[in-house]
């Protein structure tokens, strides 16, 4: 009897055996015929928050926005692909949690890269792309030029050295991670994360383009997917959709990385400890054609009290003036910041990313041919003489903003402090020291921009360092079919298309591919260079053309400068192939700055740091926020890189050991530092933290039933003597 069942056992199981080798095989085959070519690939990600206090915002150009707090760290995402076994043939492509790229943080990261060792020499000008997610909830004061200082009262090296740091790190870990792998590509569409916010410019495009497409912005997402030979398991995404940064409000004061940042999250939160996700997964939601799109997808309506939208020539509403018009989000309030609608555009592009990622094996193409490149040159843009597609020479022009550049947008009206004779307006003290600097712009220089009036002669303007990049980083990369247009400017939805079919067009004449070439565009990357829209938007100077720096004939000079570079991502070239063009200055040294430093930090008589003078209650449901309040430091003592200023402690199941349960990386958790006495130094910090309002996303439900409590990392720096940790902890509560 047992022998008979030994006997039916070890058939059964070698027939078992057979039908799984079998299975194996077949999968094997069936993966094989599905992939492409094997490369390099590497992913890595670090920490840029920078100073979340007393810094100017980046991206509105607000005086009054000044950091008061930290909802969700922001962080570079570096991607790296190369091809086996020729390390020159190598690119990296790194996603800031901010404004945009900038020569300044550029010329950082080439130093910091340069400075890992020899291993990192092959990292350089040629094939690093540094691109921002156009995030405007994150601190500034990191720029190269002094027109993006302005607002932030100058530079502020703190803020600068974040970001460096952070992306170096993220390229350093990417490297260290690179082993064979396999990319796939495939897209989606992503609905109601994106309108057109210029809809009056986009309409003055032809009739006859404009008919090819079928909505006025770009609803596709394209995702790039890395997945490790070894295992086959995903190391991580790279996506791209065109949406404004933003969501959250020119009002909010604490930071985030906007609606990017929260999809990249909401991403790398739903795959980790998934089967087919390799630990370290990193989800890249990099930014596209975005000049005239916005996340408001509600419309822009008059706060006047009338309920009108604006107008949809000029934005503007009854009293003529585009100060009360605002842009809607989805789940538009007043109160909250944006703060609601901007997680919601967030998971959005995360629901329509994963969507498309758990149906990959199905809807992607293979990345094939084994080519990888990469090409830049610095380009001077004035006075650049090119042909048309008819032959009729044009030039670009030294860069110039428009009379509509100071009204803002939409999702923000009223850019810049350029209301001096505004009582209301903010004391800008670098203002105050530039604005006498402000020159007529030449004869030549007005007839260059038309029909642009300009405002701001910044291309002219280089006392007491350049106000605007005239010279802007030109670069393409290249794996395989996927080739990447990095874009220093925002293009337009339509300026983005033409751009892209012009690639697409000249790499398949130059049979730079064997398969179809797929053509996406990044940006704005490695410098910040404004706008660029099409030669009929540009007529119509809405914000996005007045703000296309060059003149009209910025797009296509772009194009033509981008397929000069074509040619270098052939298989055949060397990479190295064209000249390095002009060096941009870099004014990290010389620049103004206002900004002070933090004097010192006390606690009150009788209190001392970290002490929880606000305890939260015993008992909270799940949907409320529960508040601890500490006597506090100044944050820009230590920024906490890789680490947290504020976490929430479960206790567990021993009854001892508390475990860190929610931390800065969650949007749920947000700090608030308030300073409550400047001459004495005292400061007090909440953390909130809003159970149950953003559950679900990602399937990251509060455990019910369960002690909980806040601690809080702060550090404070005595008037003499150096900057000392310390930390905080609430009494402990339930949530049920
Ligand atoms: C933020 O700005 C919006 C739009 O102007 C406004 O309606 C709201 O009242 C402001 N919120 C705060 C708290 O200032
Ligand atoms: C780009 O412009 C240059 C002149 O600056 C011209 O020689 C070249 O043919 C143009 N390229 C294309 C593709 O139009
Ligand atoms: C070429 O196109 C430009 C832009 O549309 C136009 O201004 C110019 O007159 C055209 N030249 C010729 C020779 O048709
Ligand atoms: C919690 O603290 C925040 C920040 O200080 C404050 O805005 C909010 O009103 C507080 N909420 C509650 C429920 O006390
Ligand atoms: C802000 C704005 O005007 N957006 C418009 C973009 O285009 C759509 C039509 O496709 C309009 O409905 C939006 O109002």
């Amino acid at each position: 009897m047992a022998r008979l069942l030994g006997q039916k056992l070890l058939t059964f199981l070698s027939v078992l055996l057979l039908a799984l080798t079998q299975l194996a095989v077949a999968t094997d085959q069936s993966r094989r015929a599905a992939k492409g070519d094997k490369y390099l690939i590497g992913v890595g990600k670090g920490d840029i928050t920078g100073p979340v206090v007393e810094i100017n915002f980046a991206g509105y150009a607000s005086t009054s926005q000044v950091g008061s707090g930290l909802r969700q760290r922001i962080y570079a995402r570096a991607f790296i692909i190369g091809e086996i076994g020729k390390p020159e043939n190598r690119f990296v492509y790194v996603v800031l949690d901010a404004q945009s790229g900038d020569t300044a943080v550029r010329n950082g990261v080439l130093e910091g890269v340069a400075a890992l060792g020899s291993a990192y020499s092959v990292y350089g000008q040629s094939n690093i792309a540094l691109t921002g997610t156009h995030s405007h909830s994150g601190p500034g004061a990191f720029f190269n030029y002094l027109l993006p200082q302005i607002t932030s009262l100058g530079f502020d090296k703190q803020s600068y050295q974040a970001l460096v740091d952070g992306a170096v790190l993220a390229i350093k870990r990417a490297h260290e991670s690179l082993q064979e792998g396999y990319l796939d590509v495939g897209t989606t569409k992503v609905t109601g994360a994106n309108i057109n916010r210029s809809l009056y410019a986009y309409l003055a495009n032809p009739a006859a383009e404009r008919a090819q497409y079928s909505d006025d912005v770009d609803k596709t997402l394209t995702l790039l997917r890395f997945q490790r030979a070894s295992d086959s398991k995903n190391i991580g995404v790279l996506t791209w959709f065109p949406t404004h940064g933003t969501s959250m409000l020119g009002n909010n004061t604490h930071v985030s990385g906007d609606n990017k940042g929260v999809a990249a999250i909401l991403f790398e939160q739903a795959v980790s400890g998934s089967s087919n996700a390799a630990d370290g997964f990193v989800a890249g939601f990099s930014q596209a054609n975005v000049g005239d799109t916005t996340p408001n997808v509600l419309g822009a309506y008059c706060d006047d009290g009338s309920g009108q939208m604006c107008s949809l020539e000029t934005s503007t509403c009854a009293d003529g003036k585009s100060q009360s018009c605002h842009g809607r989000g989805p789940a538009f309030d007043k109160v909250d910041l944006g703060v609601t609608s901007c997680f919601e555009v967030g998971r959005r592009q995360f629901a329509g990313a994963k969507a498309l990622y758990d149906a990959f094996d199905s809807a992607a193409v293979p990345v094939v041919g084994s080519t990888v490149r990469s090409f830049h040159y610095f380009q001077d843009m004035q006075y650049y003489t090119f042909p048309l597609d008819n032959g009729t020479q044009v030039q670009t022009c030294p860069a110039a903003l428009g009379y509509s550049f100071a009204a803002g947008t939409s999702d923000w009206p009223g850019a810049f402090d350029f209301t001096q004779a505004d009582s209301g307006a903010p004391n800008n003290p670098l203002w105050s020291v530039v604005s006498g600097l402000l020159r007529v712009p030449s004869a030549q220089q007005v007839k260059c921009q038309q029909p642009k009036p300009v405002l701001l002669d910044v291309g002219e303007m280089s006392t007491p360092y350049a106000w605007s990049p005239n010279i802007v980083d030109i670069q393409s990369l290249r794996v395989g079919q996927f080739i990447i247009i990095v874009s220093p400017s925002e293009a337009t939805t339509m300026a983005g298309r033409r751009w892209r079919n012009a690639v697409k067009t000249a790499a398949s004449s130059l049979s730079l591919t064997t398969a179809e070439p797929i053509v996406v565009l990044g940006g704005p990357a490695n410098t910040y260079a404004h706008y660029v829209a099409t030669p009929e938007e540009y007529a119509i100077q809405r914000y996005e053309g007045a703000s296309t720096l060059f003149g009209q004939w910025e797009l296509p000079a772009y194009i033509n400068l981008t397929l000069r570079g074509l040619p270098a991502l052939s298989p055949s070239s060397s990479g190295a192939a064209l000249p390095a063009g002009p060096s941009p200055p870099d004014n990290r040294k010389n620049s103004l700055s206002f900004i002070t430093g933090v004097v010192q930090d006390n606690a009150p008589p009788g209190k001392k740091f970290g002490q929880c003078t606000g305890q939260p209650s015993a008992q909270y449901s799940v949907g409320a926020t529960v508040n601890a309040t500490f006597v506090g430091a100044n944050p820009r003592n230590n920024l906490r890189l890789e680490g947290t200023f504020a976490a929430v402690e479960q206790l567990q199941s021993d009854g001892t050991t508390w475990k860190r349960y929610r931390d800065d990386s969650d949007w749920e958790l947000v700090y608030t530092w308030t300073r409550t006495n400047f001459l004495l130094g005292y400061s007090e910090v909440t953390i909130s933290w809003e159970t149950g309002k953003w559950d679900g996303a990602n399937g990251r439900e509060v455990e019910k039933g369960r002690k909980y409590r806040v601690r809080y990392y702060g550090d404070y720096k005595p008037l003499i003597g150096k900057v000392t940790a310390f930390e905080g902890v609430s009494n402990e509560f339930v949530v049920a």
